[in-house]
């Protein structure tokens, strides 16, 4: 993977890199998951051909002890056979036209991510574009949301977290985020 921008900000790196996020070394990367956490395609589908088995077995476990993972939510496995220790599953929403909260939902899936990597004292954490793929989010409104999310959790002074990565796949959404960090 190719890091294309570092932004430091208050201490915190944000890195815009180009590529897989299957391949990042962070210590968790964050899937674009559903509700039922049944990881089938997009980012969700290749984290689990390279993870293995594993990880839809975890997160069947979770979906049985907790129920269903709402939108704007987290749940968390092991990372499998990835070099990463974590997988962050957040539920970013399916894109309906903007006026079903979609907003304040994708917003949520993000921040709890960062919460949740903090929580677990992460030093490093790997985003895809939540929501901008098979959840048909628009990336040109999206990546203001991701901006807003990251740049909140960093005013709340994170002790831990040190280095957040978006990892983008192809040229066209690469092309969104420089525009806007
Ligand atoms: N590395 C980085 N980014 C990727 C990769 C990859 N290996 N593969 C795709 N992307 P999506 P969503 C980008 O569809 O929209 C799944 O079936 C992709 O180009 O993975 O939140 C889940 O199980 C896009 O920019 O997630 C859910 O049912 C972004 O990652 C549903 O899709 C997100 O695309 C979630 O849909």
């Amino acid at each position: 993977n190719k890091i294309i921008k570092e932004i430091k900000v208050n201490n915190v790196e944000i890195k815009l890199v180009s590529g897989d996020i299957t391949i990042e070394e962070t210590d968790a990367i964050v899937n674009a998951a559903n509700s039922q956490l049944q990881h089938g395609g997009g980012v969700a589908g290749a984290i689990l051909r390279k993870g293995g088995p594993d990880i839809q077995k975890e997160s069947n476990e979770y979906i049985k002890k907790y129920g269903k993972v709402e939108t704007g939510n987290v749940a968390l496995t092991a990372g499998g056979k990835l070099k990463c220790k974590y997988i962050i599953h957040a539920v970013g929403p399916i894109w309906e036209g903007g006026n079903q909260q979609e907003e304040k939902l994708l917003y949520d899936a993000v921040f709890n991510s960062l919460k949740k990597a903090e929580e677990l004292k992460l030093n490093s954490l790997a985003l895809p574009a939540i929501s901008a793929g098979i959840y048909g989010y628009p990336i040109e409104k999206a990546v203001p949301v991701y901006k807003k999310a990251v740049s909140d959790f960093i005013n709340t002074n994170p002790q831990f977290l040190k280095e957040i990565r978006f990892v983008i796949y192809g040229k066209d959404h690469l092309d969104y985020f420089l525009k806007e960090f």
